[in-house]
């Protein structure tokens, strides 16, 4: 009997309408109700990649970086009910981020439903506000269209997570020949009435185009905040060319890191207090205006009026409503920026002569105020030691991960990425614990080049085990331990309000290189300053998942303006 004429499961359904949309891994933790994701996922031609992690929460971090990354949907299958449950969490990462993954999991049985069986939940309730969409499918035909259009969903603008879950009967059940997908073959007719409206976003706006090109006509001080939708929707090369064609400075933001590389003159990201404090526009592309950029309210400072705002995002639901806009423009990016460089083109660009300089030597003064830190042999260790060794040993396609507080602050300020694509924060939802499933993601997306966790010691603690996955799949990373032996944003700032803190202490220089080494690993701790560049070359060329486990100053605080609360 010929493998397509043997009875198919809605598993394997799902598992081909993944595979048409580009996924190539499934991240998941075993559980019954998702079997047959597994047994579709082995049998599939080709067969689809399994990583195995030890918490669903990983499961769905990976999806979501392997989505930032590639830029093509990510797939984590969780098992029912409190597979679920515990992906709540990365869930909400991506749908923060606006990263299109989808989340396909088991449910119990329809024929049970309300009679207690097995981890019976109704998911659809909790996963509804965090999501695009979420809903259920109970018969085995339904779950390949399910997919393919929970896909499809994820990967239009703007980008998020998608949930799709299947009863035992939908997901193990036998699909009727009609509605079956054939690898190559024909493709049922899609489920019109339920497709995604305005899947690919708004075309671009001319109208808003040149109603942002006004602005910028009549600007003195104008600056560009690239953020991380730039990349998502694959606008970054028409971004730098924009920004250069018309002379603009830049602050990037999250993935809008490295669009503009590490010591590009027009990136002025080391000076953005002067930059959007004395700004009179400033143009905001690819990410919301919230915590991170003052809630949208820039200039103001030395004496200057508050500044215009044009917020440009990939989708009209993404404008900023809390704050005034002085202009707007929803749709493709890459196409706002290419109409923006044609509608400015000839302009004065008054900001050349006097801003973009005073700009670019804030920034330079910034860098060499930070020199002797960066070289400090301070005792104990100051955590930007560890960034100046490090810079000096990345390579431009380097990615690197930042799961922590202020260890991980202190890596957005001092790492330039030179590359878009090789920075991954958690982004505004700000959830610790995505560092190993980012990991493992970043290395399966890129098998060759440095990946480099970034770990704060209270952050280790919640996805160190899936170290073992790592191992398991033979995944090698370097993983670099800022251990201040306490929950470091947290304390400092409880000082600050009560003059006492509680609650905020961890195990002074606790041996997580040690946990890294039983679990098939290597690593080793770093108390000495000058011990930190030969560490980070032996984890380098270790090949083997690595930590360098560097035991830094507890009384060292990251200077921030802002807690974001
Ligand atoms: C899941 C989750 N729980 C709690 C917090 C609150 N929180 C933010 S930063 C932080 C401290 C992180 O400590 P560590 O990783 O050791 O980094 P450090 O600040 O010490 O450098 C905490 C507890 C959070 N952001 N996410
Ligand atoms: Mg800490």
């Amino acid at each position: 009997m010929s493998e397509d004429s043997q009875p198919q499961h809605g598993g394997a359904q799902a598992v081909a309408a993944a595979q048409e949309h580009g996924v190539q891994t499934m991240f998941t933790l075993s559980g019954l109700h998702v079997f047959p994701l597994y047994d579709g996922a082995v049998k599939a031609d080709p067969p689809m990649r399994i990583v195995d992690v030890r918490h669903e929460q990983t499961a769905v971090f990976a999806a979501e970086a392997t989505a930032r990354l590639t830029r093509s949907p990510g797939l984590a299958a969780l098992t029912a009910g409190p597979g679920v449950t515990n992906g709540v969490s990365a869930v909400t990462t991506a749908h923060f981020n606006g990263s299109p993954v989808v989340v396909l999991a088991g449910r119990a049985s329809d024929a049970r439903w309300g009679s207690g069986s097995l981890q019976e939940i109704d998911h659809v309730p909790l996963l509804s506000p965090i999501t695009k969409r979420a809903w259920t499918v109970h018969s085995p035909g339904e779950v390949g269209p399910a997919a393919d259009e929970a896909f499809a969903l994820a990967a239009g603008r703007h980008r998020g997570p998608v949930f799709l879950d299947a009863s035992l009967e939908a997901l193990f059940g036998a699909v009727p020949d009609q509605v079956r997908r054939r690898p190559g073959g024909e493709r049922p007719p899609p489920d019109l009435a339920r497709a995604p409206q305005g899947a690919s976003g708004a075309e671009a706006d001319p109208d808003a185009i040149t109603a942002i090109a006004r602005l910028l006509g009549e600007a003195e001080r104008p600056v560009v905040v690239l953020g991380s939708d730039v990349w998502m929707d694959r606008a970054e090369a028409a971004a730098r060319a924009a920004v250069e064609q018309l002379r603009l400075p830049v602050v990037a933001n999250g993935q809008g890191r490295g669009i503009l590389p590490g010591g590009h003159p027009l990136l002025v990201t080391r000076a953005r207090g002067v930059a959007l404090g004395q700004a009179d526009l400033v143009i905001v592309a690819g990410t919301p205006l919230d915590f991170r950029l003052g809630y949208g309210s820039f200039g103001g400072k030395n004496g200057t009026p508050p500044a215009r705002v044009a917020h440009v995002v990939d989708a009209p639901d993404q404008v900023a409503a809390h704050c005034d806009l002085a202009g707007a423009h929803a749709g493709e990016i890459s196409a706002f920026f290419d109409g923006l460089a044609a509608a400015a083109e000839g302009g004065q660009r008054r900001w050349a002569q006097a801003w973009l300089p005073r700009l670019q030597q804030a920034s330079a003064e910034a860098v060499k105020a930070d020199a002797g830190l960066l070289r400090s042999d301070a005792q104990p260790i100051h955590p930007m030691r560890i960034y100046g060794e490090l810079t000096a040993q990345l390579e431009p396609d380097a990615v690197v991960i930042g799961d922590g507080g202020d260890f991980v602050s202190y890596a957005g300020k001092y790492l330039e990425p030179r590359q878009p694509g090789g920075w991954l924060d958690p982004g505004p939802y700000g959830c610790l614990g995505t560092g190993l499933g980012y990991a493992i993601a970043a290395r399966v997306a890129r098998p060759e080049g440095q990946v480099v966790l970034l770990l704060g010691d209270g952050a280790a603690g919640f996805s160190l085990m899936d170290v073992d996955t790592l191992v398991r799949h033979q995944l090698p990373v370097v993983m670099v331990c800022g251990n201040n032996g306490i929950w470091g944003l947290e304390k400092h700032p409880m000082q600050g309000l009560y003059g006492y803190d509680v609650a905020a202490d961890l195990q002074p220089g606790c041996r997580y290189d040690e946990v890294v080494g039983a679990l098939g690993g290597a690593g080793e701790l770093v108390t000495e300053a000058s011990q930190i560049a030969p560490a980070l070359r032996r984890a380098f060329a270790a090949g083997v998942p690595y930590m360098v486990n560097v035991v830094t100053d507890p009384m060292v605080a990251y200077p921030r303006s802002t807690t974001g609360v």
